[in-house]
C-alpha cells in the first residue's frame, strides 16, 4: 500500500526541543507512507503511484501515546476518595488494608474476559482523545497466575479497539497479603518465577517497581531490574512519588527507559536521569487527585534537558482520568510546562519512555501513526477539555477513528 496524505498542517514533533522555542507548524504538507511507515515528509512531493488522500488543512500530529496506564483492573475506590477528604492519607488507607489491595482483591475475583470487558470503554475514552499507543501496567494480581491473567487482558484490548499496546509487568506494585511478613521471599517470586513466565510468554516488554517507603526499597528494585534485564526486558520505575529513596538515580544507573511521577527527586536525581539518557514521565492527575503539593523539579529537569514525558497514569485509586490531553493541560497548569513541552511529552519523549522507537514523530522511518484535529493551532490541544476536537487517527496509515 502506497498512500499519500495531502493538505496537512503538519506538526512533526521531529525538530529537537532545544533548536526552537514556539511549535513548527508546516502548512501544505504532505506524508508520503508506504506499507505503514513514512517514506517521505515535506512539500511538493511527487504523488505518482500513491492513493492520494487529503486532510483538508488540518492539523496533523503524531498520534498520541500514553506511555504510563495501569487500565486493566476491577472495581473502582470512590469510597477511599471519601476517605481522603475526610482527612485519611492515601498511606493511612493502604496500611488499613485498603488501597492497591482493595483492587488486587477486585482483580483476582475477575476473569480474564471479564477485565478485558471492564478495559475497553477505558481505552476507547482515551483513542478519541487521540491516543494511539498506550503502555499497560499489571500490579493488581500479585500472583503469578493473576499478573498473568492482567498482561493477557492488556493484549487482548487491541483485538477489540484500534490501538497499539506495550505491557509492563508491575507485579513489585506492592506487598500481598499473603507474603505480609516476607517482602524478599516475594521479591524472589518475582524474579524467579514471573519474569521468567512472562519473559517465556512474551507478555511484557517491560518490568516497573513501586520504590517507595510503602512498597519496595532501591535494593529490592534493583533485585527486579536485575531479573528483568538477564530476560531481555526492559525497565522502568514508580519512584520519588511520595518520598525521595534514590530510587530514580538507582533505576536509570541500571538502563531505565523511564522513571515515573518524582514529586521528590532532588538534583543529584535529576543529574542522574541526564547522565543515563532516562525520561522523566509527569503524572499530574495522581500529583492532582491525592492533592499533593511537592512539584517535580521541573526547572532542574530542563537544565539538564532530560526529556519529560506526560502520561494519564489511569489507575482506580490516584489518578482515575482517561484523557491524555487532560493531563497535557494539567502539566502546563500544576507544573508550568509549556504547551510544546507537552506536546513533546505525549508524543516524541512518550515514545521513548515507552521503548517505542518508530513512534511519536512523523518522519522518514516513523510508523504512520498520527492524529487530525480540527484545532487552529497546536497549543489548543491543551487549552480546551471535553471538546472532542480529534478529527480522526491513523495507525500505520490507515484510518481507524471518524
Ligand atoms: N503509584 C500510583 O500512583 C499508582 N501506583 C503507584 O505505584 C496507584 C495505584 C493505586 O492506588 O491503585
Ligand atoms: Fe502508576
Amino acid at each position: 500500500m502506497r498512500r499519500m496524505f495531502t493538505h496537512c498542517r503538519l506538526v512533526s514533533m521531529h525538530t529537537d526541543i532545544e533548536q526552537a522555542d514556539g511549535f513548527e507548524v508546516l502548512d501544505n504538507a504532505m506524508i508520503a507512507v508506504e506499507n505503514g511507515t513514512v517514506i517521505a515528509v515535506g512539500r511538493g512531493l511527487s504523488i505518482d503511484g500513491f492513493e492520494c488522500c487529503s486532510l483538508e488543512n488540518r492539523l496533523v500530529t503524531p498520534g498520541l501515546i500514553d506511555a504510563h496506564t495501569h487500565l486493566v483492573f476491577a472495581g473502582n475506590r470512590a469510597k477511599e476518595f471519601e476517605q481522603r477528604l475526610n482527612g485519611a492519607s492515601y498511606q493511612d488507607i493502604a496500611r488499613a488494608g485498603g488501597g492497591i489491595l482493595s483492587t488486587v482483591k477486585a482483580t483476582r475475583e475477575s476473569s480474564l474476559e471479564h477485565l478485558i470487558e471492564l478495559a475497553i470503554p477505558r481505552a476507547k475514552a482515551l483513542i478519541s482523545d487521540g491516543v494511539t499507543s498506550i503502555e499497560i501496567k499489571s500490579g493488581y494480581g500479585l500472583t503469578v497466575a493473576d499478573e498473568l491473567k492482567m498482561l493477557r487482558a492488556a493484549k487482548a484490548i487491541s483485538e477489540h479497539v484500534d490501538i497499539n499496546i506495550t505491557t509492563t509487568l508491575l507485579a513489585a506494585h506492592t506487598l500481598p497479603p499473603e507474603y505480609q511478613h516476607s517482602a524478599d521471599a516475594y521479591i524472589e517470586l518475582v524474579c524467579n518465577e514471573m519474569i521468567p513466565s512472562v519473559a517465556a510468554e512474551s507478555l511484557a516488554d517491560a518490568v516497573d517497581v513501586f520504590c517507595e517507603t510503602m512498597a519496595f526499597t532501591p535494593a529490592q528494585m534493583a533485585r527486579v531490574f536485575e531479573s528483568a534485564l538477564k530476560h531481555g526486558l526492559n525497565i522502568k520505575g514508580h519512584t520519588e512519588q511520595l518520598s525521595n529513596q534514590g530510587g530514580s538515580a538507582l533505576a536509570a544507573s541500571m538502563g531505565a527507559l523511564s522513571v515515573d511521577h518524582i514529586e521528590y527527586l532532588d538534583e543529584i536525581g535529576v543529574k542522574a536521569l541526564a547522565e543515563h539518557n532516562t525520561v522523566a514521565t509527569l503524572l499530574p492527575g495522581a500529583f492532582y487527585f491525592l492533592r499533593e503539593t511537592q512539584k517535580p523539579p521541573i526547572d532542574l529537569l530542563r537544565a539538564h534537558q532530560v526529556p519529560m514525558a506526560v502520561a494519564t497514569d489511569f489507575n482506580p485509586g490516584t489518578s482515575p482520568f482517561a484523557s491524555l490531553t487532560l493531563m497535557m493541560n494539567m502539566a502546563s497548569t500544576l507544573f508550568g510546562l509549556t504547551p510544546k513541552e507537552t506536546l513533546y511529552g505525549a508524543t516524541r519523549h512518550a515514545a521513548k519512555a515507552a521503548g517505542l522507537h518508530r513512534k511519536g514523530q512523523i518522519a522518514v522511518g516513523f510508523d504512520a501513526d498520527f492524529s487530525v484535529w480540527n484545532l487552529g493551532s497546536p497549543a489548543e490541544l491543551s487549552y480546551q477539555i471535553g471538546l472532542s476536537p480529534l478529527h480522526s487517527r491513523y495507525l500505520k496509515g490507515v484510518k481507524t477513528h471518524d
